[in-house]
């Protein structure tokens, strides 16, 4: 694979003044996906889902070929389970005031892990408070694993465990197959935060035997503003709607509605077809280039800044030892350095990287620090970029006075 030919497919990438380590916030995006929207609506734009002619038709069905591309890429069983939202924040969302608002009672239990995103906490902190349920946190060892002690949290009273499937502060990939099967043993619903893990590894919801996955197209080289609910048929059948108004319904009269079949049920208003088609766009260029490269190269650039990192004695590294648990993912501080003027400093050098709390203050809590500084990267980077981010972090001391 030609790194450089990669590297040409994305026109913000050609300014090599940049060196843009924060992949884990959101990815750039190659042409290809610039082209596919930019086609739609140069070509296909109507209103889709209503109108009876040509234009409308085409955006429909450009729209409901986005969806089965989606199907086919997460390996699901059929088309309508898979829900458009804006992004995995949505989708979680979404699970929390459908299935979860009707399905948690008083007294029931929710388990998710301490290393979730924000995004992945606060939803289920609402149904708690909503419904009288307790909220517990699984908690990882000094391997970053969840040992078997720690999962039998995971109980009778447990009705819905939330997992992330990729850690955006440790980058450590988590055993969600196993906690599912878990789950599945007490009666509950496995909800998988696959925002993470989408873009850097193959995803099949059957084989994890995921009830829900989550997840956006802007950190996957798609757009941002769209992204996908997975949720198993009978489960997304038996919920009651989310947003209600046009599209999502069968009939309405002044008394009431009945709503329409999956997916729009859960898709009211006008739909973003544009990004969908844009989604599309990005993973067939993700599936052209292939997991395998995509993990290799991942795998090899946090070697080499781990290893490089490891030996500057002012730098703690969080995560874990092993250079391949990190999903290009390798988060830091500098001793005496707060990390917002770490990212100053870098910026100073167009070094792109993420500081603050990452959206995961419980984590941070956990870890005992209050903010980080995150590098994360992406297939298109190169060995060069790590050195000249190593080499700039060398200077950040320096340069804030400690040296
Ligand atoms: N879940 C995880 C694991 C995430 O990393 C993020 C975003 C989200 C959910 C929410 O995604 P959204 O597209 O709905 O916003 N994470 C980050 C990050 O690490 N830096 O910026 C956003």
């Amino acid at each position: 694979m030609d790194l450089q030919a990669i590297r040409a497919d994305f026109p913000i990438l050609a300014d090599e003044r940049y060196v843009y380590f924060d992949n884990a916030a959101t990815s750039q995006r190659p042409r290809q996906v610039l082209e596919a929207i930019d086609n739609f609506y140069r070509t296909t734009n109507a209103n889709p889902l209503r109108g009876l002619y040509e234009w409308s038709i085409g955006a429909t069905e450009a729209y409901e070929k986005a969806r089965s591309r989606v199907a086919r890429f997460l390996n699901a069983e059929r088309d309508e389970e898979i829900i458009f939202t804006r992004n995995a924040t949505e989708s979680l969302n979404l699970v929390a005031y459908t299935w979860a608002m009707a399905n948690v009672n008083e007294g029931d239990e929710i388990v998710i892990s301490i290393m979730e995103h924000h995004s992945n906490i606060l939803p289920w902190q609402m149904v708690a408070k909503k419904k009288g349920a307790v909220l517990k946190f699984l908690e990882y060892d000094e391997k970053f694993n969840f040992s078997d002690e720690e999962l039998k949290k995971i109980t009778d009273k447990t009705k819905l465990v939330a997992m992330t499937y990729v850690s955006n502060v440790l980058g450590v990939t988590n055993p969600v197959k196993k906690v599912a099967e878990l789950a599945h043993k007490v009666g509950a619903v496995m909800v998988v935060d696959g925002a993470q893990s989408t873009p850097h590894k193959k995803v099949d919801v059957q084989d994890l035997d995921a009830d829900f996955y989550a997840f956006s197209g802007h950190k996957m080289l798609g757009p941002m503003g769209i992204g996908a609910l997975y949720g198993k048929r009978e489960l997304l059948d038996a919920m009651p709607p989310f947003l209600t108004g046009g599209e999502m319904i069968e009939t309405v009269t002044r008394e009431g509605a009945t709503y329409a079949e999956l997916p729009h049920k859960f898709e009211a208003g006008t739909v973003n077809a544009g990004d969908a088609v844009g989604l599309a766009a990005a993973i067939d260029y993700l599936e052209d280039i292939g997991f395998d490269f995509i993990v290799n190269q991942e795998n090899r650039l946090s070697k080499l800044c781990l290893e490089a990192m490891r030996d500057l004695p002012y730098i703690t590294l969080y995560g874990p030892l092993e250079t391949g648990r990190h999903s290009g993912i390798v988060t830091f501080n500098i001793e005496g350095c707060h990390p917002h003027d770490v990212s100053s400093v870098l910026d100073s050098e167009h070094i792109c990287i993420r500081a603050g709390h990452h959206c995961a203050q419980p984590l941070l809590q956990y870890i005992g620090v209050n903010a980080t500084a995150r590098a994360s990267m992406y297939f298109y980077n190169t060995d060069e970029e790590v050195e000249r981010f190593v080499e700039s972090l060398k200077k950040v001391r320096g340069w804030l006075g400690f040296e």
